[in-house]
């Protein structure tokens, strides 16, 4: 590897891996990931990918093997309990706005959810004993904690725990097995995490480059491009109505002295109703497009 090479975990095979694949695509990186490969370099950029379990990255990065990693906050909370280490020994780079979940406690939908207090002497199946366990220590709950690895969902009905602290994102797989959702721990989305060994200045420069194009990636995504004609005079009520813009670029229209393009850059929503508030203050042509790329 070069001096300014890194190299970043990401989940091989899982909820992740596709959506973390096309934010780094989008970034302008690449990679062959053909052939069931563990590692790829891509051409573009001095990175090398490493595929390997979601649960294994926080582990990497820790220990300096990766440099970064692409890993669930819900793994990462999870791990730095179990080491008992401070989450600084970890630095989280950026949240990325993908692989939404949170981590909540559920019970049958028969049982009468009394608040907390309920968990008193009752046992709980989760795969994250740890983030489970302090927050009921937090919260001084006294519970028997079971840790299963897989399918925690079906334990009520086996009767092997009264509820479960798991996961959810849809609230499908609660509802399929007849649980509901009383209380929720942690939410969590895909971040990135980076080693806290030191690197070399120029796998800094690395990092600083990368993260500006997602931060680009991003920022196009939240972001739209709006193109209007307007009356000179409406540009201050064209602003009330599109809050968080920067100033609009203002060309004059061929043949018209009173109308003006205007031009600019949004990070809300653009709804119809906004489009139509645009229209009452004498808008015209209104066009709203997406952004491919972003640097400010
Ligand atoms: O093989 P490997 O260890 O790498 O993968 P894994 O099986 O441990 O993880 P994976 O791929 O299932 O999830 C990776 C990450 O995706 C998690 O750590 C979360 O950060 C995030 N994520 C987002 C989710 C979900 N949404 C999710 N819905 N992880 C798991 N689920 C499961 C949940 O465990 C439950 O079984 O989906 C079910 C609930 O979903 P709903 O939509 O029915 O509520
Ligand atoms: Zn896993």
């Amino acid at each position: 590897m070069s001096n300014e090479t890194i190299r970043i975990a990401i989940q091989k095979s899982g909820r992740l891996t596709e959506k973390t694949l096309q934010i780094l695509k989008q970034s302008g990186l690449e990679f062959n990931l053909s052939n069931n490969v563990l590692f790829s370099q891509c051409e573009a950029f001095p990175v090398e990918l490493m595929l390997v379990r979601d649960d294994d990255i926080p582990e990497y990065v820790a220990d300096g093997i990766c440099e970064l990693g692409f890993v669930g906050f819900n793994v990462l909370q999870e791990k730095i309990l179990k080491k008992g280490q401070s989450p600084d020994n970890i630095p989280i780079l950026k949240h990325l706005g993908y692989g939404n979940c949170r981590l909540s406690l559920a019970i049958s939908k028969e049982e009468e959810y009394t608040g907390l207090n309920y968990f008193n002497g009752k046992k709980i199946a989760t795969s994250y004993p740890k983030s489970l366990g302090e927050y009921f220590a937090k919260n001084d709950i006294n519970a028997e904690i079971i840790e299963i690895s897989g399918s925690v969902e079906v334990t009520p009905k086996l009767k092997i725990a009264d509820a479960i602290c798991d996961i959810v994102s849809s609230g499908a797989t609660l509802k399929g097995n007849n649980l509901k959702e009383v209380d929720k721990i942690l939410d969590s989305e895909s971040i990135l995490v980076k080693t806290p060994k030191e690197l070399k200045p120029e796998q800094e420069q690395t990092i600083d480059r990368l993260l500006a194009r997602l931060e680009g990636v991003m920022k196009s995504q939240r972001n739209k491009y709006i193109m209007m004609n307007a009356d000179k005079d409406s540009l201050a009520r064209i602003k009330e109505i599109l809050p968080g813009v920067d100033e609009p670029s203002v060309m004059p229209l061929a043949g018209d002295d009173g109308r003006v393009a205007v031009h600019l850059v949004c990070e809300e929503n653009v709804f119809w109703e906004t489009m139509e508030n645009l229209k009452s203050v004498g808008a015209s042509s209104i066009l709203v497009l997406p952004i491919e790329k972003f640097i400010s």
